[in-house]
C-alpha cells in the first residue's frame, strides 16, 4: 500500500475512460493529464485488456503508483494519481456505465497497433477470428440476447450503444497506438465492429464520435523487480506498480473534443491541423529503427536497444534507414537532423533496459507503418529502397530463428516458414503487404538481403512481456 501521507491529488471524477491499462498509459497520457493545470476535474478509469492483474494490483494501493524517470544520470520519482479508477477489462457493464455517463468526454486508448483488425490493405477485417467473433457477439446483444465481445474495439461498440441510448451526447475517442492516421484506423474499426449492432449505431458514431489522430511518444521499458525495489528503497514505501520512462515526453492532436478535454497543452502537448509529417517523423525515423534494432539486434545477440545500438553493423542499418525515411518526410519545422540527433542520445541510454524482444512483437502490423511506406516512397521516386527493404530481411531472419514470437498473423507466419528460399521470402511479405509480395524485384531485393544482418546468435529466446 503506498503511504497516503505523499499527498497525492484528490481524486478527480472520472471524465476520461481508458482502454488498455499497460506501462505507457501510465507513463503518458496520465502524465499529460496529472500535469494539466485543469487536473482536479479530470479523472481517469483505466480498463484492462486481456487479463485483471494490472487493474488488481493498482486498485490494491488506490490506483497511486510511482514513476521512475530514468535519465542518464540518475532516477526522480513522482506519485501519479490521474487515474483514479482501474478495472477488469472484462467488466463489460462498468465500461457501458462509464461511457454512457454524461459527465465522460474522452476514451483514450492504447490496445496495441494489432488490435484494430487492419487487413494487409489497411481495411477492417472482419473475418478475422477476433473481429469475427465479436461481431456475432455484438449482433447477438443488438438483438436483446446476451452478448459480451471480448476485444477492446467490440467492448467499446458496446459501451457506445450505451450512450447512445442514454443520449449522452458526443464524445471523443483518442486512438494512442503507433500507425498511421491511427483516429481514422479507429474510425474505421469501431464503425466496422459497429456494423454488426446495425445503421442507427453507426450513423449515431458517425454523427457524434470525434475520432482524434495523435502521435505519441515515451520510451518506457516493462518494469523489473529491481525497479520495484528501488522504489522502496528511495521512496520508503512498497509500490508493486511502478512504471520506469525517459525524460522525454510527446503528444502531438489533432482533431475535435466535443465534450472538452484537460489542458494536455499546458504539460506540453502539442494540438495541431496537420498531424501527418509529425506522426510518419515518428513512425518511421523512431518506430522504424527500433524494428530494425530489434531484430538485428536480437540475431545479433543483443537484448536491449542501447547494446543493439553500440553495435558498429546495426547502427549503419538505423543510419541509413533514417537517410531513406528523411528523404520521404515532408512537412516544414521538422527538423530531423536535431530529431536524429535526440534519437541516438535516447537510444543511447543504457540505463533504460529497453528489451528488444518486446519490440520485436507484432512484427507484421508494425512493418506495415514502419518500412512498406519508405520503401514504396523510395521506389517511386526512382531509387531502390534498399535500407528499409533491410528491415523486412531482418525480420524475415529473426522469423527463422525465434523460437517463439507474439503476432496476430503467427498461424500464417509458421505456414509461410515452412516454405524455403524466395518463395518464404514472398509468402512472409505477403502477410504485410501484398504490394510487396506482388513485386518480383523487391521479393528478390529482399531475398538477397537476408543474412547481412545475421550475426552471432544461434537461437532467441522466447519474448517476455509484462
Ligand atoms: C516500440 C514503441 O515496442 C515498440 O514497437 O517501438 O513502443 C516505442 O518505444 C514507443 O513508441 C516510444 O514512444
Amino acid at each position: 500500500m503506498l503511504d497516503r501521507s505523499l499527498k497525492p491529488l484528490p481524486k478527480a471524477p472520472v471524465r476520461i475512460v481508458h482502454l488498455g491499462l499497460g506501462a505507457f498509459h501510465r507513463s503518458h497520457q496520465a502524465w499529460y493529464t496529472q500535469h494539466s493545470s485543469d487536473a482536479a476535474g479530470w479523472g481517469i478509469a483505466a480498463f484492462t485488456g486481456r487479463r485483471p492483474d494490472a487493474a488488481q494490483a493498482l486498485s490494491g494501493q488506490d490506483c497511486l503508483y510511482t514513476l521512475i524517470e530514468r535519465s542518464a544520470g540518475g532516477d526522480s520519482f513522482e506519485v501519479i494519481g490521474s487515474i483514479v479508477e482501474a478495472v477488469d477489462g472484462a467488466n463489460i457493464s462498468r465500461l457501458s456505465e462509464l461511457v454512457s455517463a454524461r459527465e465522460t468526454a474522452i476514451v483514450t486508448m492504447t490496445i496495441t497497433e494489432a488490435a484494430y483488425g487492419l487487413a494487409a490493405d489497411g481495411t477492417f477485417d472482419a473475418d478475422a477470428p477476433a473481429a469475427a467473433g465479436d461481431l456475432r457477439e455484438l449482433a447477438a446483444a443488438a438483438a436483446g440476447g446476451t452478448g459480451t465481445p471480448s476485444t477492446p474495439l467490440g467492448r467499446l461498440v458496446l459501451a457506445l450503444a450505451g450512450r447512445k441510448d442514454a443520449d449522452a451526447g458526443p464524445l471523443a475517442v483518442v486512438s494512442c497506438d503507433n500507425l498511421s492516421a491511427n483516429g481514422d484506423v479507429a474510425r474505421r474499426a469501431v464503425l466496422g465492429m459497429a456494423a454488426a449492432w446495425g445503421q442507427e449505431l453507426t450513423d449515431w458514431i458517425a454523427g457524434n464520435v470525434s475520432f482524434v489522430s495523435t502521435s505519441v511518444d515515451r520510451i518506457t521499458p516493462g518494469t523489473r523487480h529491481a525497479d520495484i525495489e528501488e522504489v522502496a528503497e528511495r521512496c520508503q514505501y512498497r509500490d508493486s506498480s511502478p512504471v520506469v520512462a525517459e525524460p522525454f515526453r510527446n503528444w502531438v492532436l489533432s482533431g475535435d473534443f466535443p465534450a472538452g478535454r484537460p489542458r494536455w497543452e499546458e504539460a506540453g502537448a502539442v494540438v495541431v491541423d496537420d498531424i501527418e509529417p509529425y506522426e510518419n517523423r515518428k513512425l518511421w525515423l523512431l518506430n522504424g529503427s527500433h524494428s530494425i534494432l530489434a531484430y538485428a539486434g536480437q540475431l545479433r545477440g543483443h537484448t536491449t536497444v542501447a547494446e543493439a545500438l553500440a553495435d558498429p553493423l546495426c547502427r549503419k542499418a538505423v543510419e541509413e534507414f533514417w537517410d531513406e525515411a528523411a528523404r520521404q518526410l515532408q512537412g516544414e519545422g521538422l527538423e530531423i537532423p536535431q530529431y536524429r540527433r535526440a534519437l541516438l542520445e535516447r537510444f543511447g541510454n543504457a540505463r533504460i533496459a529497453h528489451r528488444l524482444a518486446q519490440i520485436a512483437a507484432d512484427g507484421t502490423t508494425k512493418l506495415r507503418m514502419r518500412a512498406v511506406p519508405v520503401l514504396l516512397g523510395e521506389r517511386s521516386d526512382g531509387r531502390t529502397g534498399r535500407s528499409s527493404a533491410r528491415m523486412l530481411a531482418a525480420w524475415i531472419d529473426y522469423l527463422g530463428f525465434a523460437q517463439d514470437f507474439q503476432d496476430p498473423l503467427s498461424a500464417e507466419i509458421r505456414g509461410a516458414n515452412r516454405l524455403d528460399g524466395i518463395e518464404r521470402v514472398q509468402a512472409l511479405l505477403r502477410l504485410v503487404s501484398a504490394n510487396l509480395a506482388d513485386d518480383p524485384q523487391i521479393v528478390s531485393l529482399v531475398h538477397g538481403l537476408c543474412g547481412t544482418l545475421a550475426g552471432t546468435a544461434s537461437s532467441i529466446d522466447a519474448p517476455t512481456h509484462i
